[in-house]
């Protein structure tokens, strides 16, 4: 077997490295090992179509055996497994490598063994890829490049191949991390761990919401007292991790009193005052994003980012797809995309931002939530209906149908139709789906991208 406590003895040349799952993370995994020279072979269960084109890339043009459809017991004759974050460290496979006394890591502690640049990692239930991208951006100077990886859909092996072929001193990872890709860590270990919230999320594969905290707080277990962990003040559980905690040494919050960044009538301002921003001047709506954007800037302001870089990026950065994209007006309603809300505190964040009534989208894939934790703040905000749709359909309307007008149909085509023969003058129709989409799409991409293009398709 590889010997890999310790990370600076680590050897995978010429070593047995099974990658288990060949979507993107494991494709990326695969080629990073091949190309440090170790003997790599790809297993994935699926023959989805994405699988066996991964597949065959891996062994057409890297000379990488793999299988597909099934996990032989050649994954058992390897001496060290890196496994994709959609395998659960509860699944069967993961246990009998467990009981063979193979290591098995994640693709992100794999990848972060061959590189020595600098990793901000993000993570939290939301706003990490908002806020990876605002980091992203204030981090790319004369003097830093910022790179983001992760879960986004950059995975990490890809850009430290990358470097490793070309290599550039100044980089930066800017890493979204998920629960999901911190269940095998080992010496993972950022410079800068952020922590934007903690609400439900994901219970259908953590089981419970210490097992889901547990894993996020495996992001700094390594963590050394040079380094720095930024969390949102606001966040009681996030609050009783790490205030007066002796445990860690720099520790700074956002959204307190004792923040690098303040809001100050109408204003955030950094402690030295080199920063003053009018809070109207921001781009993206909702008060969730100022908080973004005041973890991004702490976390730029520690880098070292000079405040200039800092104002630019809050006084230019536009929306994302898929989080609360104005898609267009038609006869005076607004359509909002927000596919990537697929939890309950998206949902809450995102009908708190808007003032005008809203016909709100609900439904898909439930992944454990529990909508109840929406009933006051459905009954507290501008919410005048509900569409419910998909699996989990039937269960928003039941628990949500007394607190609002309500309306179960099957799929969001039917909802997006619905909504559009509901709408009235000076009101707002917000997808904002509080679930996943994996009932009836691919993923949040898919779903949002259905809901533009029905809504476009109607207006002609
Ligand atoms: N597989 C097996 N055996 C199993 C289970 C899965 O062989 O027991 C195979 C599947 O057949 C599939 C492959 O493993 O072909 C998929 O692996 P994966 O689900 O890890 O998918 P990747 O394509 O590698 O994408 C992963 C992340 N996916 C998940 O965490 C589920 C992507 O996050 C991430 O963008 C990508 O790595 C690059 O880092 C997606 C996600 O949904 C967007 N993340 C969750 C979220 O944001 O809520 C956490
Ligand atoms: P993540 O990568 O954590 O899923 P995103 O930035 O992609 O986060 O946003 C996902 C959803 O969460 C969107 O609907 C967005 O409006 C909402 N959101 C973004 N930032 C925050 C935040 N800080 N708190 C709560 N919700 C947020």
């Amino acid at each position: 077997m590889i010997d890999i406590s310790n990370r600076e003895n680590i050897h995978i040349k010429d070593k047995k490295v099974a990658v288990l799952g060949l979507g993107l993370s494991g494709t990326s995994a695969a080629k990073l090992a091949n190309h440090m020279g170790a003997i790599v072979f790809g297993s994935d269960l699926s023959m989805s179509e994405d699988v066996l084109s991964n597949s065959w890339e891996l062994m057409n043009t890297h000379h990488i055996a793999t299988e597909t459809g099934i996990n032989s017991d050649r994954i058992f004759d390897s001496e060290l497994w890196v496994v994709s974050p959609g395998i659960s460290k509860n699944s069967e496979i993961i246990i009998s490598g467990q009981n063979h006394n193979i290591p098995i890591v994640s693709e992100v502690e794999f990848a972060s063994w061959f590189t020595s640049s600098k990793i901000i990692a993000i993570t939290g239930s939301n706003g990490k890829t908002t806020t990876s991208y605002i980091l992203a951006k204030m981090c790319r100077t004369h003097k830093v490049n910022g790179r983001m990886a992760g879960n986004m859909g950059i995975p990490f092996s890809d850009c430290v191949l990358d470097e490793l072929l070309n290599p550039d001193k100044k980089t930066t990872y800017i890493l979204e991390i998920s629960s999901f890709q911190m269940e095998f860590i080992e010496h993972f270990c950022p410079n800068i761990a952020l922590y934007t919230n903690i609400t439900e999320d994901h219970l259908d594969r953590h089981g419970s919401m210490d097992e889901y905290f547990d894993m996020k707080m495996k992001m700094i277990q390594n963590v050394k007292h040079e380094n720095y962990i930024v969390y949102n003040g606001k966040d009681h559980r996030l609050v009783s991790a790490f205030k007066n905690n002796e445990l860690y040494r720099n520790v700074y919050s956002f959204n307190s009193d004792d923040s690098l960044f303040k809001i100050y009538n109408n204003l955030v301002i950094n402690k030295t005052k080199s920063i003053e921003f009018k809070l109207s001047n921001f781009k993206l709506p909702g008060e969730h994003n100022i908080s973004n954007f005041i973890s991004a800037a702490t976390c730029a302001t520690l880098l070292g980012i000079e405040s200039k870089h800092i104002i630019n990026v809050f006084s230019t950065f536009k929306s994302i797809e898929h989080r609360l994209e104005h898609v267009i007006s038609i006869n005076d309603v607004d359509y909002i995309n927000d596919s990537k809300a697929t939890n309950i505190n998206s949902v809450i964040v995102a009908i708190k931002t808007y003032s005008k009534p809203i016909i709100l989208i609900l439904g898909g894939y439930n992944k454990g939530s529990d909508f109840r934790l929406l009933l006051p703040h459905i009954k507290s905000s501008c919410v005048r209906m509900i569409i419910s749709y998909g699996e989990a359909g039937g269960q928003i309307n039941t628990v949500l149908g007394d607190a609002v007008r309500s309306l179960q149909v099957t799929d969001l085509s039917s909802a997006v139709n619905q909504a559009q023969i509901l709408a009235k003058p000076g009101e707002i129709v917000l997808f904002s789906p509080g679930c996943a989409s994996f009932d009836q799409f691919k993923n949040f991409e898919e779903s949002g991208k259905f809901f533009k293009s029905t809504i476009k398709d109607k207006k002609l």
